[in-house]
């Protein structure tokens, strides 16, 4: 059984269709300046800091033994030493710098073995997903305390080098 639905009495419009551009607009306005603004909280606070970033080029790479390492390459250049203990390059950051970190992993795949590694820094919050062969991914965070700390892959406990901040 189907019932008639009555027509309801049409009304005007309350919005035009300029209107509606429009808040379309203000909408896309907001949602940019929201992510806009996003970008701007290291992940190690939950503020935004307006300052020129250092930018940090960190990729993964093998040693000529084989074992898994990262690099990494900055603006202001430096010598890379391995420490006791570590794989990869120490890395020095003056304590205050904002610094952006651009990981690519360079690895590639092999028959036995997807290419697959992630870069952290724990003291810092700094966690980045796995990544795999050629995947890239950006952090931001503050180096806001001095002292030495250890950035490393969880998935290759060997691949781990010092970070210090003075
Ligand atoms: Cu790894």
């Amino acid at each position: 059984m189907t019932k008639k639905l009555k027509s309801k009495p049409k009304s005007k419009p309350k919005f035009s269709i300029m209107t509606l551009v429009g808040i379309g607009i203000i909408i896309a306005i907001a949602v940019g300046g929201y992510y806009a603004y996003q970008s701007l909280i290291p992940v190690n606070l939950d503020y935004p800091v307006f300052m020129a970033a250092e930018n940090v080029l960190i990729k993964t790479g093998q040693a000529s033994d084989g074992h898994y390492v990262f690099s990494h390459q900055s603006s202001r250049g430096g010598k890379q030493v391995i420490q006791n203990g570590m794989t990869s390059p120490t890395w020095t950051i003056p304590k205050g710098n904002l610094v952006s970190i651009h990981l690519i992993n360079e690895i590639t795949n092999k028959p036995s073995e997807k290419s697959l590694h992630n870069f952290n820094i724990d003291e810092f919050n700094v966690h980045s997903k796995n990544l795999g062969y050629f995947d890239t991914q950006s952090i931001t965070f503050l180096a806001d305390k001095s002292g030495q700390f250890t950035y490393h892959c969880t998935i290759h406990p060997e691949m781990k080098g010092l970070l210090i901040i003075q």
